[in-house]
Order: structure tokens, then C-alpha cells, then sequence
């Protein structure tokens, strides 16, 4: 054989090879996160209404879970919280997915290249919802009538301010917490920590749920904690507000006879606070 054609078949080996351990790179890497994924890398907990798809990469990636509830149907997407850049710790969430479900799902990756791969297509099943707390019923509808609504006799009794001085029925008015619209907000004059609302009706009620909604502004006017009391100033209790997605329902120890409820903000970000949706539960 010439010298020129035994570079040229080692040519053609080590492009071949090359193509090889390229194409074998690309194929395990796929293979064995998928593995590590599919198997013990992967986890899909359920908090709330929401289902977070977690995992490790081995290299740095962005991520899309796309999830369906038929193989090659994706019409939903856990979004990553954080999408600075790539990176290897991945925390993907989706709201709304039905409980004690099977769902298909799939994850494309793009590296820190904008090199494409994708996980094999498996499934997994949502828990049934056993984890709400008595005390923290995030979602879930109390018993027993809203009191606090405007259309049911709930009134503002007070509160310490306005945004832009409106009044309270106004946009960005008190009422705007008592009016069952998810698309209105009460925002104080920025009043941060200072903020309160007073809600009452005109009879005493036993009253036994509370729902607070916080409104946000990203990086203010989200109320972390309130402090609920009766408008005679008996201390009710001190509740954790845990984000501004939803409304968080809290039942009391005792239900307590009153014929309103002051809302005092204990700990927030700042700034306009105020809240989306204030409910008053009585099973009367
Ligand atoms: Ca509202």
C-alpha cells in the first residue's frame, strides 16, 4: 500500500473515530443523564399547586420540562426559577397539574454552546394531596361564607392609606381587597411594615377562617406576616403569608365572636404593600 493511502484510510479512521466518540458523546450524554435523571436524579415533589421537576446536570445546561398527559403532546412547561445562565442544579416548576395523575414528560437541554439534547421521553405521577396544614390551607376553599366581601355586607373600617390617595373604592382603594376580583388590589401610600386594614360588618360573626392574599411588586409591597386582632384589640394570631400567588387560608385555634378583624403587616418588602384578597370565614 502507498504511504498516501494509508494516511488517507487514517484519515478516514480517526474522522470515522471522531465521529464516533462525538456522536457517542452526544448519545451518552443524553443516556446516562437520563439515567441519572429517570432513576435517582430526578424528582417531582408537590408543594401547593405547584409540582417542581429537579434535577443535577453534569454540565452546565438551560432546561424545558415539557409535560403532557400523552407521549408526544407536551402542552405544558415547567419553568426554571433561575435562568441566569447555565448551570447544573436545575428547579423547574408548573402550576395546575392535576393530582394523583400520570403525566408524560420530556426535558431539552441547551448547553453553554447552544448545543441541543433531550432526555427520553418517561412519565411520572402527581401525589395525592395530603400535605395541607390545618393552619396554612393554601388553595384550598374554607367552609362556611366569605364575610368580608364587599357583596355580602363586608365593609372597610379603616385603613392606613391609599395609594395616591384614592379612596376606597377607588383603584388601589381598600375595597379593592373585599371585592372578590383576583384583578384588583388594595396598595397602602407605601406603608410598608406600617400597613393596616380594619374589616367589619354590621353583626357579630363567630368567625373561624381567614384569607390573605398579598399583593407584590417583585422586589416590594409583598407582606411576609400579619398580625390579625379583633377591632377591640384582642390579639387573634400572627400568620406567615408564603408568596403572592394565591390566596393562603388560615383556620383559627378558637373561633373568635367579632364583628370585624384588623390586619396589621408584621414583617413585608416595603414599600406599597397591601393585598389582592382579604376573606373572613364564619360557618354561621
Ligand atoms: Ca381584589
Amino acid at each position: 500500500m502507498k504511504k498516501s493511502a494509508i494516511f488517507a484510510l487514517l484519515g478516514i479512521v480517526i474522522l470515522i473515530s471522531g465521529y464516533y466518540i462525538g456522536s457517542i458523546k452526544v448519545e451518552s450524554r443524553s443516556p446516562s443523564e437520563i439515567r441519572v435523571l429517570d432513576t435517582e436524579g430526578i424528582e417531582f415533589t408537590n408543594q401547593d399547586n405547584k409540582t417542581i421537576v429537579s434535577f443535577t446536570t453534569e454540565q452546565p445546561e438551560f432546561c424545558q420540562v415539557l409535560i403532557g398527559t400523552e407521549e408526544g403532546q407536551f402542552d405544558r412547561v415547567a419553568v426554571e426559577s433561575m435562568p441566569e445562565g447555565p448551570h447544573k442544579e436545575h428547579y423547574n416548576v408548573v402550576e395546575g397539574l392535576e393530582q394523583n395523575t400520570q403525566y408524560t414528560y420530556k426535558i431539552n437541554f441547551t448547553n453553554s454552546n447552544g448545543e441541543p439534547s433531550q432526555s427520553k421521553v418517561a412519565t411520572f405521577n402527581t401525589a395525592k394531596n395530603e400535605n395541607v396544614e390545618t393552619d396554612n390551607m393554601q388553595g384550598m376553599e374554607p367552609d362556611g361564607q366569605n364575610i368580608a366581601l364587599l357583596a355580602n355586607g363586608g365593609q372597610v373600617l379603616g385603613v392606613s392609606s391609599n395609594f395616591g390617595g384614592a379612596s376606597n373604592d377607588q383603584t388601589w382603594g381598600a375595597e379593592k381587597a373585599i371585592d372578590g376580583d383576583p384583578s384588583s388590589e388594595w396598595s397602602s401610600a407605601g406603608d410598608g411594615n406600617e400597613a393596616w386594614i380594619e374589616v367589619g360588618f354590621n353583626q357579630s360573626y363567630r368567625i373561624n377562617t381567614i384569607g390573605f392574599w398579598t399583593r407584590t411588586m417583585e422586589n416590594s409591597a409583598e407582606i411576609k406576616q400579619i398580625k390579625v386582632a379583633t377591632l377591640d384589640g384582642k390579639e387573634v394570631g400572627t400568620y406567615t403569608l408564603n408568596g403572592p400567588d394565591q390566596i393562603q387560608y388560615f383556620e383559627f385555634d378558637t373561633p373568635v365572636e367579632a364583628d370585624g378583624l384588623r390586619f396589621e403587616v408584621v414583617d413585608s418588602s416595603g414599600g406599597n404593600t397591601g393585598a389582592v384578597e382579604i376573606e373572613i370565614y364564619s360557618n354561621e
